[in-house]
């Protein structure tokens, strides 16, 4: 059964999506929770405070390459196009594109309708005469975009290096869906996020104040709020390390002592040392990045960096 939990004064429904990946995670060896599950409200703040962290170089390099390159990429998109955003929007990043490329209509999808409808409205208020039209959705998969844009070419957006969230067959296979939904003739804006010194990365995912680790622990807060944990939070401390095989951070929970606890009743103990891994931020060369774009069936045509090589903005065609 569903359990009504009060959020800001509101009763809300645990996501049984949400409960079953907690208990299979905990359950399983070794132990995961995807990373979809960080961005409640409170996480979704966080996410927004670490893209200004000093450490987290991702946000703000992706937006000074976007200004530099934006022109370049509208004189090989060509005017007209609909820009279709995967994810709700970032209030600096969609700008930049949408003013250079002057598209035919600015469609965003996401999974959050409360996310997407807060963006597209200040986009539309940005963009006076600009159609503006949500798609609330699930981009993982193949989707049917708004009929007033059936006959336009379209231009993916998908900054941010969010598709690094994702293990390689998983890439693909949302980079296919990604085509699939943009149809015949589509260009594909992508930030993708490259390999580097590991101090950087390791800083950019463990920074000096702390707003990473209470990212990762406001999970454990969410499990406890949701889904009646008794997870002690203190017994669990934030890591993040370089997985160089794999050519990833990864970001675990450790366990600091021995705990026992309940989720939804059913009884759980972990031992000091032990992890539950919360994310995968994969990085790649510049060869990495061209060849998982062509796995999932895109064919690269320009491609950006910043001066010290920390970030690529790539734009590919179908
Ligand atoms: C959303 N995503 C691209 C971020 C990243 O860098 O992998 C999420 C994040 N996790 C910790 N810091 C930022």
């Amino acid at each position: 059964m569903l359990k009504p939990e009060i959020e800001d004064g509101q009763v809300t429904l645990a996501d049984p999506a949400f409960r079953n990946d907690v208990l299979r995670g905990f359950a399983s060896r070794p132990r995961a929770i995807p990373a979809r599950w960080f961005y409640d409200r409170r996480g979704s703040e966080l996410f927004e405070a670490i893209t200004d962290l000093p450490e987290y170089y991702p946000t703000r390099t992706e937006t000074a390459i976007l200004r530099a390159c934006c022109a370049d990429i509208a004189r090989l998109a060509g005017a007209g196009r609909a820009v279709v955003e995967f994810g709700s929007g970032s209030s600096t990043k969609t700008p930049i594109l949408l003013r250079a490329v002057d598209p035919s209509a600015y469609v965003p999808i996401d999974i959050s309708g409360d996310f997407l409808r807060e963006s597209s409205a200040g986009l539309a208020s940005a963009f006076p005469g600009l159609p503006v039209l949500p798609v609330e959705a699930d981009f993982l998969h193949p989707i049917a975009l708004p009929a007033q844009v059936a006959d336009t070419p379209k231009l993916g957006f998908f900054p941010g290096s969010t598709i690094g969230n994702m293990i390689p067959h998983s890439s693909v296979d949302l980079l296919r869906a990604m085509k699939a939904s943009l149809g015949e003739g589509a260009m594909l804006v992508i930030g993708m996020d490259r390999i580097k010194d590991v101090g950087v990365l390791e800083a950019a995912y463990d920074d000096a104040q702390g707003v990473t680790a209470a990212f990762n622990r406001n999970l454990l807060e969410r499990i406890n709020r949701e889904l009646g944990g008794t997870i002690p939070l203190d017994a669990f401390r934030h890591s993040a390390i370089w997985n160089d095989d794999r050519a990833r951070i990864e970001m675990h929970l450790e366990a600091t002592r021995d705990v026992a606890f309940t989720i939804e009743r059913h009884p759980f103990e972990m031992a000091a040392g032990e992890t539950i891994h919360t994310e995968n931020s994969h990085k790649y060369g510049p060869r990495d990045a061209r060849i998982l774009l062509r796995a999932g069936g895109w064919t690269p045509v320009g491609e950006w960096t910043d001066p010290n090589g920390l970030f690529a903005v790539i734009l590919a065609e179908a």
